[in-house]
């Protein structure tokens, strides 16, 4: 070869991994741009953008690097206007809604994909517009009529652009990209016991602001003094204000200010009925400015832990659980609409529950508004999930936001009384330094719910078959979560198994069971069948009785939920088969057993 040949070769090979990592480098990297959360979206004007969009499978990411070729609804002169990527030629996938389970050609895939479709808007003056996402899973794109508007980054927590500049009179063209490739540096990591459904799991709106509307707002009772209601608004702009907080059913009206920063912060006497699992009273609650009035529905509660107890409106109670993924009723898939969240939470009130641990993720709104009107406590959580890079700043910096979305969309809920930052970490000094960071950062956003992580690791001292919980990071959580696994993943004289600690905390199991397939019957000794797992739960209850420091219990796990780690071809065929309930909506033995417990309980 000649020379020059050999350098021009070289010189251009590389200088085009130049281009394709500089392509790429959106996608590295902290990309996070979506804006400070709008929250009370039901009570806004929208427009919904749920429905059918088109879509193009995109497993080698071309479309980031050839941009012209893609419709993305830009304005391309005729001549140039070479689309290879025809969006109205394509397939076509329901949003909200996962794409796993509604093409059998994608169930398994993973990666990107693009979204797209048109809506027509008739603009109106002195109004302000932005796009909401509920979530989609994981990385998000979004492009109005050929514009990059932004992206995000976390599978489970909503986001929104304001797109007024981009927005058009009439017809619009929006394309979203969802990546839901696992990385080491996401949260979570490479490695989940659940499905990485991917796409946009929930309901995008088209949101019609005031201007300088008011973004977000909270009202709870104050824990240091339950005679008040403490709280704060923002609006979306650094403005003084007069605004109006009333709440009709307490004939309560009080004027407040905002100020120059755009924040009214308050405290006002006030005497509500208290909401509980056996009263869940909601009250409405307007705010209003001189451009914007709020609707919203809140209870008034305190939750605290002291000593070994949990103390809801300042009275001992025992957290009856039941831990749930947000997973569809009957066949699967992320769960997209109310009933299918009125379904899983009605199974755990036939229950006898009156909590749930709403794991691993934080689930859509539907769940925890919906608990709120039900009377069930709530312990919502974060991804951080295992094994985390903890020394990686970008898996910090995208764990925190997370934890800032889930606590501003729902820091009104009154069914919400645990905020957990973490499930089953290994302990070490990264790891807890981490996760003391997340625990700083949510006394920050939430002082008034308590704080918690799901622990695993105990030291156990088989001669005295007991456990001992001695992990440093439950110095800083109010909780002692414990999950444990007595009976399934080892340890067989569960009902005699005891528990020590020096922490002066409540315990919660926050997870213990064992899998069974519903229908195979047989012998308690015999593993898969209903039997083996009733045991199992029945050997729970006399543990439990012997634990005087405990007050709660999340068993593992409400449904039978897909798992790419389960793949016994008989038992389980990807699908984690712990669950009281199956994937069909049947309750196995393990059910009745359960709800016998909390019924006396
Ligand atoms: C755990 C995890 C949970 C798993 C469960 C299991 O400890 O927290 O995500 O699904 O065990 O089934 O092994």
């Amino acid at each position: 070869m000649l020379k020059t040949e050999s350098f021009l070769k070289t010189y251009f090979l590389s200088l085009n991994s130049v281009f394709f990592l500089l392509a790429l480098l959106p996608q590295i990297g902290f990309t996070q741009t979506s804006e400070p959360l709008i929250t009370s979206i039901s009570a806004r004007n929208s427009i919904s953008l749920d429905g059918t969009w088109n879509y193009i499978v995109d497993p080698y990411k071309t479309g980031f690097r050839d941009s012209k070729r893609y419709d993305f609804g830009q304005e391309t002169p005729e001549e140039e206007a070479f689309v290879e990527y025809k969006f109205q030629a394509g397939n076509t996938l329901k949003v909200p809604g996962d794409w796993n389970t509604q093409k059998e050609e994608i169930f398994y895939y993973e990666g990107l994909l693009w979204y797209q479709r048109t809506f027509q808007v008739n603009k109106k003056n002195n109004k302000e517009y932005a796009l909401y996402f509920g979530a989609a899973n994981y990385k998000t794109t979004v492009f109005l009529n050929g514009s990059k508007i932004g992206s995000h980054e976390g599978g489970f927590t909503p986001f929104n652009f304001n797109v007024t500049a981009k927005l058009r009179e009439g017809k619009n063209h929006i394309v979203v990209a969802v990546d839901n490739e696992r990385r080491p540096e996401y949260v979570p990591t490479l490695k989940t016991d659940w499905w990485n459904y991917g796409g946009i799991t929930r309901s995008v709106k088209l949101l019609e602001l005031n201007t300088s509307y008011i973004r977000t707002f909270k009202v709870q009772l104050d824990i240091e003094d339950p005679d008040y209601l403490k709280g704060f608004v923002h609006l979306s702009d650094s403005l003084e204000e007069n605004l109006t907080l009333r709440i009709p059913e307490l004939n309560l009206s009080k004027k407040l200010k905002t100020n120059e920063s755009g924040v009214a912060e308050f405290s006002i006497k006030a005497k509500p009925q208290r909401w509980s699992p056996e009263n869940p009273k909601l009250y409405e609650v307007l705010i209003s400015s001189t451009h914007d009035t709020l609707k919203e529905t809140i209870g008034f509660r305190t939750i605290e832990a002291k000593d070994t107890e949990i103390l809801l409106n300042g009275k001992s109670i025992f957290l009856k659980g039941i831990s749930i993924h947000e997973e569809a009723p009957f066949d699967g898939g992320r769960v997209y609409n109310e009933d299918q969240a009125k379904q899983l939470l009605t199974w755990a009130k036939e229950l006898n529950a009156n909590y749930v641990r709403l794991a691993h993720y934080p689930h859509n709104e539907a769940m925890v508004r919906e608990a709120d009107r039900m009377g069930l406590l709530v312990w919502s959580e974060i991804p951080v999930y295992w094994d985390i890079l903890w020394e990686n700043s970008h898996s910090y910096q995208v764990a925190e936001q997370m934890l800032t979305e889930m606590i501003t969309r729902d820091q009104n809920r009154a069914s919400v009384i645990i905020w957990s930052v973490a499930n089953e970490t290994p302990q070490g000094e990264a790891r807890t330094d981490f996760l003391k960071k997340l625990i700083t950062k949510t006394k920050e956003l939430d002082d008034d719910r308590l704080i918690s992580a799901a622990l695993h690791e105990v030291r156990y001292d088989r001669e005295e078959n007991t456990k001992y919980i001695e992990d440093e990071l439950a110095n800083y959580v109010d909780l002692l979560s414990i999950n444990n696994y007595c009976g399934w993943y080892g340890g067989s004289d569960c009902q005699n198994l005891k528990w020590a600690t020096n922490f002066n905390k409540p315990m919660i199991m926050s997870e213990y069971g064992g899998g069974s397939l519903q229908g195979l019957n047989g012998s308690v000794d015999e593993r898969w069948t209903e039997e083996f797992q009733a045991e199992i739960y029945r050997q729970h209850v006399k543990m439990f009785n012997k634990i005087p420091f405990l007050a709660g219990v999340s068993p593992w796990i409400l449904k039978d939920f897909r798992s790419p780690l389960r793949m016994h071809a008989t038992y389980q065929n990807y699908w984690n088969r712990k669950g009281l309930i199956s994937d069909r909506g049947i309750k196995k033995k393990a059910f009745y057993i359960l709800q016998d417990f909390y019924k006396t309980k």
